[in-house]
């Protein structure tokens, strides 16, 4: 049995168009040859490789599933497989193109006005515009209802005072979108606005020290009276409801993608145990190693059908968000514990950034706790099982 077929051994290929298959490979093809041989030295160096941007766009990965603006226009499901073969590559990776599609173009797209989407979209499709989504707050993660960020009206602009924690892509990005409460109202009166590189007030600066997803970028932002035209509020979302469903765009891009990370895990565990001997025999002849192998591939399994299962249901209509919740709260789980379990077939290779499971599992830590930690899908799962709201009082 080759390594493709022992991997698909559901043979979830068949289930794919052709059009699905041929995007999914090409994709791949530039991971194997452009991305994977210059990973490790972006994450040793906290880099992101900025000079593939182009070759993205010119395989349609921005702004997928949108269709006008030199969008590709492309199902769920080929934009899950596009996401998973990055994320094969790097959780880093596939991060740059989450956000810049499911967070920026998504939501400028759906609630933008025609001269916000005629002035960004295009841009964006072809790499040459970077965006960034500006949601969490130092002191408001979970619970972005209780956000500080302010936009007060004046005049014809609005003026924003805030910050925003933990944003990819932010150093980077020509514009963020920045969710803030208008005028002191609740969370029913949070708006977002698109803010500008270089908009007097507005600085981003990288976060440093992390331990994952260091072939990312990943800034604090500080607004400071910074006055934006009140064209660049979106007119056609208001309150919570508009950032958590870019959000359900986003998690479900992820579900599907985290895969990739696992698949990567997998496969170089199975590799490595065939080479590596001890006790004069190679350590996949071992009962527990094979039992390793079998529960990583059956997770493997389980996992890209499931995610499958949900992209599919989004190109038919719209997914609720609890069947988001339960696809990103498992694959992630699972594309972690499979990481570890991997990390564990290397032995002290393992640690080094020589083999990727360590990489994969340090990104999978981050990749549990955004786009909603694992507890806060727990709990949304939780109140559509018991009709029970658990979160806060
Ligand atoms: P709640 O009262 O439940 O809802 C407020 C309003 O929002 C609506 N709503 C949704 N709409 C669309 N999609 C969803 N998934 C929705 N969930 C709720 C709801 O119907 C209501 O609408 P309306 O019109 O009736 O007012 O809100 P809550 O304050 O109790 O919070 C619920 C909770 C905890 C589930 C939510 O706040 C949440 O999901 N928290 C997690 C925050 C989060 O995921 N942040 C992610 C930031 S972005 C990020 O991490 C990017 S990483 C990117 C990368 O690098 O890949
Ligand atoms: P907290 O909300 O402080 O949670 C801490 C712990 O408490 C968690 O375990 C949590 O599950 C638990 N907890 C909280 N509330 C409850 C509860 N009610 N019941 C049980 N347990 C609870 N945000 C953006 O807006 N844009 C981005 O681009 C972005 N990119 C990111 C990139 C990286 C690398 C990382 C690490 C984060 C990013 N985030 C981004 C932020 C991310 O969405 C938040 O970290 C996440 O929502 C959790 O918020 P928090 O870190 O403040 O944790």
């Amino acid at each position: 049995m080759s390594r493709a077929a022992i991997t698909d051994l559901y043979r979830i290929d068949d289930m794919l168009s052709a059009e699905e298959r041929a995007i999914r490979d090409t994709v791949a093809r530039f991971i194997d040859k452009e991305y994977l041989p210059i990973v490790g030295k972006h994450f040793r160096n906290h880099t992101f490789p900025r000079e593939l941007i182009p070759q993205l766009a010119d395989m349609g990965v921005f702004g997928a599933t949108l269709t006008g603006y030199g969008c590709a226009g492309l199902s769920n499901v080929a934009y899950g497989l596009i996401l998973q073969e990055l994320e094969r590559g790097d959780s880093g990776l596939r991060s740059f193109a989450s956000v810049q599609s499911s967070l920026c173009m998504f939501p400028i797209w759906s609630f933008g006005s025609e001269e916000q989407k005629q002035r960004w979209l295009p841009g964006m499709a072809q790499g040459k515009l970077i965006g960034c989504f500006g949601l969490t707050e130092p002191d408001y993660g979970s619970d972005p209802g209780g956000m500080l960020t302010r936009a007060r009206k004046d005049g014809d602009s609005y003026v924003i005072n805030g910050s925003k924690m933990w944003i990819t892509n932010g150093t980077i990005a020509d514009v963020a979108i920045i969710w803030a409460k208008v005028d002191d109202g609740g969370s029913e009166s949070i708006r977002g606005f698109l803010v500008e590189k270089g908009m007097p007030g507005f600085v981003a600066k990288e976060i440093e020290g992390k331990f994952s997803l260091r072939a990312s970028y990943t800034a604090e932002l500080s607004l400071q009276d910074v006055r934006v035209p009140a064209s660049n509020m979106m007119p056609g979302v208001q309150g919570l409801r508009g950032p958590l469903s870019c959000l359900n765009k986003a998690r479900m891009g992820i579900a599907f993608a985290v895969m990739g990370a696992a698949v990567a895990c997998f496969e170089g565990a199975r590799e490595y145990s065939l080479e590596r001997k001890t006790f004069n025999k190679p350590i996949a002849g071992f009962q527990l190693t094979q039992e390793k192998l079998a529960d990583m591939l059956q997770e493997i399994v389980k996992g890209q059908l499931l995610a499958l299962r949900l992209a599919r249901m989004a190109d038919e209509g719209k997914p609720t968000p609890e069947q988001v919740s339960l696809c990103k709260r498992n694959n992630v789980k699972v594309a972690l514990d499979i990481a570890r379990v991997a990390r564990s077939i290397y032995g002290a290779n393992g640690i080094t950034d020589e083999y990727p499971p360590v990489r994969h599992m340090l990104n999978l830590e981050s990749v549990y706790t955004y786009e909603g930690t694992h507890e806060v899908h727990t709990l949304i799962l939780g109140k559509a099982i018991t009709g029970i709201n658990a979160f806060g009082n």
